[in-house]
């Protein structure tokens, strides 16, 4: 009885803290190696990619994927030319990933707003595995922040635009028109990897089906300028078919503009907190917030319009400590 207990109370401490035994034991599984398993990923998604055709909705964008059956005609997700396959590369851990995605519809060319990977999006989805397994769906659009979701969904919701949307009384108030919609294949680094979630097993590559419907541009620091105009974002490639982008930021770590490996942030004073996160962005003891007011209207300018020292060129006054 007593060992019974013992072994039960190690149990316990051990489902709790989810890791016992060291690097000798032999139930601890390394982690993979990121390069051979997307090697490996690739390869599955290339096969899928060239095995299944879509069927997709031309209203609403619903698409289901079927695999050709023997001696079928149907296109391949590939060569099918309706909705052509693109495909964007991006590092991370490393490695250049290639993530294919679709675009059904970009979005609203002109009064669509398109997310940077800090500001929140309300989306629609549905996840599948390659093995058209449904693991997860949200029909009725949620609110996500995109700092906050697999680093797949940074990488390619970017490319994609928001539409408008009208509202009306009755059972269906909001109707969403010409809002962005489209397919991303995710190797499993840039999705959930090792630890799996939910019925997403260990190292699964998946796919995943979305409408994006509106944003909030966000501002982290509260100081009247949108977060997306407080990132370098001399990269930011949106359109991008085929190009190395470089979008993984984690704004408390700093991030990898020159893609060398060393992580930089964008951070006017150098105090080590960029300028996202920064109420007083050049340090000058006087907040960005104020800093940027009219001095005749009491409001706050637009960031475009935040004049420089001069008043003709230069660098804008809340990034110039020589003035305030
Ligand atoms: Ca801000
Ligand atoms: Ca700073
Ligand atoms: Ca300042």
């Amino acid at each position: 009885m007593k060992n019974i207990f013992k072994i039960l109370i190690a149990f316990v401490f051990c489902s709790l803290l989810t890791s016992c035994g060291g690097e000798d034991d032999p139930s601890v599984t390394p982690i993979r190696d990121f390069a051979e398993q997307y090697a490996a990923d690739l390869d599955s998604i290339d096969k899928y990619i060239d095995t299944h055709y879509m069927t997709v909705n031309p209203t609403n964008f619903d698409v289901t994927f079927t695999k050709i059956p023997t001696g079928g005609t149907q296109q391949s997700i590939r060569t099918q030319t309706q909705y052509p396959l693109k495909d964007t590369l991006v590092k991370e851990d490393g490695i250049e990933y290639k993530i294919y995605f679709i675009k059904f519809r970009e979005g609203d060319p002109v009064n669509g707003k398109r997310p940077t990977q800090v500001d929140s999006i309300h989306i629609a989805y549905r996840g599948i595995r390659l093995t058209n397994d449904q693991f997860d769906a949200a029909t009725n659009p949620v609110w996500f922040g995109l700092q906050d979701v697999i680093t797949g969904w940074n990488h390619i919701i970017p490319n994609f635009k928001t539409g408008t949307y009208t509202t009306s009384p009755g059972p269906n108030p909001i109707t969403f028109n010409d809002f962005g919609a489209g397919v991303m294949f995710l190797p499993s680094g840039v999705a959930y990897y090792n630890t799996g979630a939910g019925s997403i097993p260990s190292y699964a590559p998946i796919i995943f089906s979305f409408k994006l419907y509106e944003l909030r541009y966000r501002d982290h620091d509260r100081d009247g300028i949108l977060s997306k105009d407080e990132r370098n974002l001399t990269d930011f490639s949106p359109s991008n078919t085929n190009v190395l982008t470089r979008w993984k930021e984690d704004p408390f770590a700093g991030y990898d503009y020159d893609g060398n490996g060393t992580l930089e942030i964008y951070d006017t004073d150098g105090d080590g907190v960029p300028n996202m996160l920064d109420i007083d962005d050049d340090g000058d003891g006087y907040q960005t917030k104020f800093e940027i007011k009219d001095p005749l209207t009491g409001l706050s300018f637009s960031f475009a319009n935040i004049p420089t020292c001069s008043g003709t060129i230069g660098k804008k006054k809340h990034l110039d400590k020589n003035c305030n």
